[in-house]
């Protein structure tokens, strides 16, 4: 039985520089921001897995049943010899895929990549146990920077799931979109899957649970900067703020200082003020109209061939061509 392996790409000192990177420029712009990736250590990893089971947050779930009907069709339609997997973190929906997939009877591996290396290794293993005979090879990277590392062409899979991509401003996807055609050979696929402009309070419950999960995920990216940078954020005196913004079609998680605060950054010999009630930016969760998707996915230069969505028009699953 070949054994599960696990690829790292980013090296704890990778992430480390990138991670200074980020926080020196995200605070000390004005309006502040960080990337959202930084949410995702192991804790983090944790809490975002809680998110997908909470009943305000619909895109999971939505994802998951779509997926569930539509993967044989996937399969059928694709016969991929190897599936890889975009952001798979810990890989839970994949398992539909895959099932599909190995039934189709072509399937010979399984690449899940992920920024988290303690969600994959623990995903491929999982999946690694499941599929007995799946060569199951993970990739720990940023999914921006990781298409040089997938295996060679053939009939490749490339999945993308969960929204993520709506992590992305447009020119990040249109660039994002043209390096997987890029890293794809000609009737190799790409499926992916985004969360659809839907009712605006619908969307905002979803990032402001009343269980507060999605305050704590909020916050944890300043746990992160805690731990990594020795900085001495109080998590506890910023509000989460999720709003809707309307002409960028796209959540925006906030972190808003409860009053007047000066944090520093010892690994970075940084101090940044706070105002009281100043928000800084953590997140973008863009959300997409099919004809949009489309067209971004055209311009990139895949022929997007099947479009599936709820019942409740919330989620889509795109099936493109390269
Ligand atoms: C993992 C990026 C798809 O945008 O919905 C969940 C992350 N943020 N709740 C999303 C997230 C707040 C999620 N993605």
């Amino acid at each position: 039985m070949p054994q599960p392996t696990v690829e790292v790409h980013l090296s704890a000192a990778d992430l480390d520089r990138a991670l200074r990177e980020d926080a020196r420029a995200g605070l000390t712009a004005d309006p502040k921001w960080l990337p959202p990736k930084w949410f995702y250590d192991a804790r983090g990893s944790e809490l975002f897995d809680k998110i997908t089971e909470l009943p305000e947050y619909y895109p999971t779930r939505t994802e998951r049943s779509l997926l569930q009907s539509v993967a044989p069709e996937v399969a059928r339609l694709t016969r991929p010899r190897t599936l890889v997997e975009l952001g798979s973190g810990s890989a839970i929906k994949t398992q539909l895929l895959l099932r599909a997939c190995n039934a189709s009877g072509t399937l010979v591996s399984y690449v899940p990549q992920d920024v988290s290396a303690s969600a994959l290794r623990k995903a491929a293993i999982e999946i690694s146990a499941a599929f007995p005979g799946l060569a199951v090879n993970g990739v720990v990277s940023d999914f921006t920077d990781t298409l040089h590392y997938l295996p060679g062409g053939g009939s490749r899979m490339i999945a993308f799931l969960g929204g993520t991509l709506g992590n992305l401003i447009p020119d990040e996807r249109a660039a994002f979109l043209g390096q997987v055609r890029a890293a794809l050979d000609e009737g190799e696929h790409l499926l992916l899957g985004v969360a659809l402009v839907t009712d605006p309070t619908v969307m905002v419950a979803a990032y402001d649970d009343r269980a507060g999960v999605t305050a704590e995920f909020n916050r944890n990216v300043l746990h992160v900067l805690n731990h990594q940078l020795g900085a001495d954020f109080a998590p506890e005196r910023f509000r989460h703020v999720a709003v809707w913004n309307d002409a960028d079609e796209w959540i925006e998680m906030r972190l808003e200082a409860t009053e007047e605060m000066s944090v520093k950054l010892r690994e970075l010999d940084l101090t940044v003020g706070f105002a009281d009630g100043e928000q800084l930016r953590t997140e973008i969760s863009a959300k997409f109209r099919i004809a949009g998707i489309e067209q971004e996915l055209a311009a990139a230069g895949f022929a997007p061939d099947h479009v599936w969505t709820d019942s409740f028009d919330r989620f889509a699953l795109v099936l493109a061509s390269a």
